[in-house]
């Protein structure tokens, strides 16, 4: 099924071919086709959103407040009203539609078309793109917008294959649905997609047992309805909103951290400032605190001590608060993504929830009727693996591409992943990423990126066109260089302490390195400062 087009049969040529219909694949759609290109955009499910698509499970929300969480474009917001400031995934998905109605771009989307084989022919200069539903493009460029989270990953628990029950990744979920009601759910795993699963499976689920491995730092989200009159007169000021948003530090116009350390002030000063953030709610705790949070350990700890003290108060059984908020940290707290809870730390007082401390006891395999640890068994009706995904590049190995020579890109990051600003690999001419591998992207957020990101996208393409040149293409240098600068970055920080998957360690066997490049606005200067000198450490041709 397509939405405009015939689907069968081949396009011809076109100048771009997208992969992905979520914000950075629409945005490029309207922007490019603006600019004159003609564009095919390949998306695998059957709806625009991307993420907001595939994660369908009971209690997705997104944990980036709007209107900051949002495109910019004035005919979209116009007539554009949210119920909630951290709008579920319900309403996001009619958010998607509304953006591709508004922006007429359901012609150019092909939906239920997989990209499964991507071909870089030398000597047209064009990428040959076969899809799951038989459309084909030969492209003059190719642009990745499958974002970071297109692979779940399924850890390798023996015996998963002959469970009877339900079990569901989270981004897998049946766009049907699936409901919780009496039944005897296990969740393995507590990251973002865990909490929120934990919170909605709390309230109807006979048993609810929550496998945990290592604790997430969920924050307080602060969630708040929203109405139209509140919605209508915050518009007056959308404009100057979305002008901040774009500027240094960049991706949030509210989230400004302090130009002050927390070893600078006096504990009730320190105090002072984290209430007053935990109190905003969302990612105010994490991301507009001190300066020095997620680069000296002492300050951390500070950070994490405020939030053990709140969480610990709300929990009932000392043995279970200390697992979800141990008195020591885990991990150096802000390394790991934190999440955004409404009632995660209360429900594990219901009757009904019950916490098992896989660290302690790993699951040793999973039968046809529950999951065994080494110690104990759970009959279980129903599993739900909240078990993250193979996050930055296991969503691109999928796509089949072969650059030059028929490389891909798993065998050219074999040993390291390493991409020129995050934006494009030696080997694969033509092929830009967006919302990808060594870019801002998990510091940033989805329509953010899409636009300051996406707008030295569409000026490299415009730029090509109209100086005659038909091909670009990243040196192996610049890649290097690019990714020991995220190195260097990296160890200037804690987030090398934490087995997160920033760092690619949540999947066994994948290289450990930062592979996200957490400064926005230094990472817009050198995108501005690459275009500006004639796009250094590019080969144009
Ligand atoms: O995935 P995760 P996620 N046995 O990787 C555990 C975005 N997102 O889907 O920490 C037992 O964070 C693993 O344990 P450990 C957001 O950016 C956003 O939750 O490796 N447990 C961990 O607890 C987020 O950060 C939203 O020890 C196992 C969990 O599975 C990103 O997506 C909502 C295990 C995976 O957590 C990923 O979040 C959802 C095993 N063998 C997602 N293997 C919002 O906008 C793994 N785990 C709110």
């Amino acid at each position: 099924m397509t939405s405009g087009k015939d689907p069968a049969g081949h396009l011809g040529q076109v100048d771009v071919a997208v992969v992905g219909a979520g914000f950075n694949g629409l945005y490029q759609l309207y922007r490019l086709r603006q600019e004159g290109f003609s564009v095919a955009v390949f998306e695998a499910g059957a709806g625009p959103g991307g993420v907001w698509y595939w994660n369908c499970y009971p209690g997705a929300r997104v944990d980036s407040h709007v209107p900051n969480y949002e495109f910019s474009m004035e005919q979209i917001w116009r007539d554009w009203y949210w119920t909630e400031r951290f709008p579920s995934q319900p309403e996001l998905q009619r958010y998607f539609h509304h953006v591709v109605d508004v922006l007429a771009l359901a012609p150019d989307i092909y939906y239920e078309t997989r990209v499964e084989n991507a071909r870089f022919d030398e000597t047209a200069n064009r990428w040959s793109v076969e899809t799951s539903s038989g459309v084909t493009a030969e492209a003059r460029h190719l642009l990745v917008c499958t974002g970071f989270a297109a692979k779940p990953y399924v850890p390798d628990l023996p015996g998963l294959e002959r469970f009877e029950g339900i079990c569901h990744h989270t981004a897998r979920w049946p766009q049907s649905g699936q409901s919780f009601d009496g039944l005897k759910v296990g969740v393995i795993g507590t990251g973002a997609s865990g909490v929120q699963v934990v919170q909605e499976a709390a309230k109807t689920a006979a048993e609810l047992t929550v496998f945990q491995r290592t604790p997430v730092m969920a924050l307080a989200m602060q969630q708040a309805t929203m109405s139209v009159e509140e919605q209508d007169e915050a518009k007056l000021g959308y404009a100057e909103m979305f002008r901040v948003r774009n500027e240094p530090p960049g991706s949030f116009a509210d989230l400004i951290r302090l130009n002050v350390s927390a070893m600078s002030v006096d504990e009730a000063e320190r105090n002072r400032v984290y209430e007053q953030a935990w109190a905003r709610g969302g990612f105010h705790f994490w991301a507009a605190t001190f300066n020095d949070i997620l680069t000296n350990e002492q300050a951390n700890r500070t950070s994490y001590d405020f939030w053990r003290d709140k969480t610990r108060a709300r929990l009932q059984d000392p043995a279970v608060a200390e697992l979800l908020a141990p008195t020591d940290p885990p991990y150096p707290f802000g390394t790991k993504r934190p999440s955004l809870e409404q009632d995660y730390y209360d429900v594990f007082n219901q009757p009904n929830v019950a916490l098992v401390d896989v660290k302690a006891d790993p699951i040793s395999e999973v039968t046809p009727v529950g999951v065994r640890t080494a110690d104990r068994s759970f009959e279980l009706d129903m599993i739900v693996l909240a078990t993250g995904f193979d996050a930055n590049t296991g969503g691109l190995s999928q796509l089949g591409v072969e650059g030059r020579n028929g490389m891909s890109f798993a065998e050219y990051w074999a040993d390291r992943v390493q991409l020129n600003l995050g934006v494009a690999a030696a080997g694969f001419p033509n092929l830009l990423f967006l919302y990808g591998p060594q870019s801002p992207t998990a510091f940033c957020n989805g329509p953010t990126c899409a636009e300051l990101q996406g707008e030295w996208v569409v000026d490299t393409l415009r730029h090509m066109r109209d100086e005659g040149y038909t091909r670009l293409e990243s040196t192996p240098e610049a890649d290097a260089a690019w990714s020991e600068h995220c190195d260097a970055i990296a160890a200037a920080t804690l987030f090398g302490q934490a087995d997160s998957w920033y760092m690619g360690a949540n999947v066994p066997g994948k290289p450990r390195q930062l592979l996200n490049y957490p400064l926005v606005d230094g990472y817009l200067a050198k995108l501005a400062e690459t275009a500006a000198a004639g796009y250094p450490g590019f080969e144009l041709s």
